[in-house]
Formats: C-alpha cells, sequence, structure tokens
C-alpha cells in the first residue's frame, strides 16, 4: 500500500493515524510532481491528498480510506462494535468534513494581521462556533471519532488562535473532555506535538 500526501492535511493525518492504529506501517509521501500533476490524476483525479493505492486501484477521499483500512484491517477496530455507535462515530467524521473544516476558508485567508478584514474573521468564528455546538450535540468517542477529529480540529486551533481567536471549548463540554483527553494520552500526545509541529513548519515556509 502507499499513501499519497503530506502529514500536514489533516486529511492524509487521520489515515496516518488510523493505520497506526491498527499497528500499520504506513506514513504518507507526495507524488513526484505534486498533487495536480499529470501522473497523479491519473491515480486521483480529483487532485487532492490523500489518496491510498492498494496495487490493484487506488482510493481517494480520506474517511473512505479510513473505511477501507477498517474492513481490510479487522484487526484493532477502530469502530464500535454496536451499529448506532458505529453510525454516530461515522457521523462524527461527516460533520467535521461537511460543518466544521469548510470554516478554516476564511481564517487561512485572513492570517496576516496587515491584511486581516476583522468583519469576516468575526462571521467565520460565528459560523465555526456554531458547528462545534453542531459537532457537540453527537460527540461519542471513539477510536475511528479520535482519527476522523483530532487533526481536523488541532488544525481549526492553529488558524483561529493565529486569527486572535481563542476557542478552549467550554461551552462544548464533551468536546472539551474529549480534547483533554487526547492531551493526556501519550499516543494521541505525541500525534498532536507531530501535527501541529508539521502545519505550523508549512504556515512558516508561505511567508
Ligand atoms: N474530502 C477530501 C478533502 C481532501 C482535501 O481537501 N485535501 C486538501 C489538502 S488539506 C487538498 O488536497 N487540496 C488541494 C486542492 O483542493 O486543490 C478528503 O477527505 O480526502
Amino acid at each position: 500500500m502507499k499513501l499519497y500526501g503530506s502529514i500536514i492535511s489533516p486529511y492524509v493525518a487521520r489515515v496516518v493515524y488510523a493505520a497506526r492504529m491498527k499497528g500499520l506501517n504506513l506514513d504518507a509521501e507526495m507524488p513526484t510532481n505534486g498533487i495536480k500533476s499529470p501522473e497523479y490524476l491519473q491515480i486521483n483525479p480529483l487532485g487532492k491528498m490523500p489518496a491510498l493505492d492498494i496495487g490493484n486501484q487506488a482510493i481517494a477521499e480520506s474517511m473512505v480510506i479510513l473505511d477501507y483500512l477498517e474492513d481490510a484491517y479487522p484487526q484493532k477496530p477502530l469502530l464500535p462494535a454496536d451499529p448506532a455507535e458505529r453510525a454516530r462515530a461515522r457521523l462524527l467524521g461527516r460533520i467535521v468534513d461537511l460543518y466544521v473544516m469548510p470554516q478554516g476558508n476564511a481564517f487561512f485567508g485572513n492570517l496576516n494581521p496587515e491584511k486581516r478584514n476583522a468583519d469576516a474573521v468575526q462571521a467565520a468564528t460565528t459560523a465555526y462556533r456554531k458547528s462545534l455546538a453542531q459537532l457537540e450535540h453527537f460527540m461519542a468517542p471513539s477510536a475511528y471519532a479520535d482519527c476522523a477529529l483530532l487533526p481536523c480540529l488541532q488544525m481549526m486551533g492553529i488558524v483561529t488562535n493565529l486569527c486572535g481567536v481563542e476557542e478552549d471549548f467550554k461551552d462544548y463540554p464533551k468536546i472539551a473532555q474529549w480534547w483533554s483527553s487526547m492531551q493526556a494520552n501519550p499516543l494521541t500526545q505525541g500525534w498532536i506535538k507531530e501535527y501541529d509541529a508539521g502545519f505550523r513548519g508549512f504556515l512558516r515556509s508561505r511567508h
């Protein structure tokens, strides 16, 4: 198996962490000429990372890749056994992708304090907090949700913070509890440091 992408992408990071939880040796590597190169578009015409080459085909979309790993490597399951809890774990991945992550774009566009549009940051903060309240409603811990959510909420934490927005999840008790359990767990603590260093390095390289 070959995983295309860079760990600075939260979508790639969630796959790397899921693989690690399953004891698989799967590190991400960028396609030689980038994700818009004709060679990579042959592998993944979406032109996005990640893509997982499994030999006879490549799988795109991080949550689909996560589900593939879960099916193909059922040892150390990430999903709970109960069907309703499985649905709930998958729902959290869907909510973070569809409702939380889109709010990141406005923060990304306003990282430079000299060019920052305060109204746009305020509007994005309101939308981000609304999406956190939606996530909070469905929040339930599972290894699958840990992988799906952690790099995304970390990335959001970094870009919001750089825009002067402090979000400690105190209005979202289930997320707050989960977040502090991630900081206390030696495994996920390591991921947090790794992702933080990689993503901040990426941001520095852009300026
Ligand atoms: N829904 C996709 C999102 C992947 C995605 O947007 N990846 C970003 C990197 S964080 C990317 O490849 N962006 C390049 C582009 O959209 O042109 C997934 O879950 O895999």
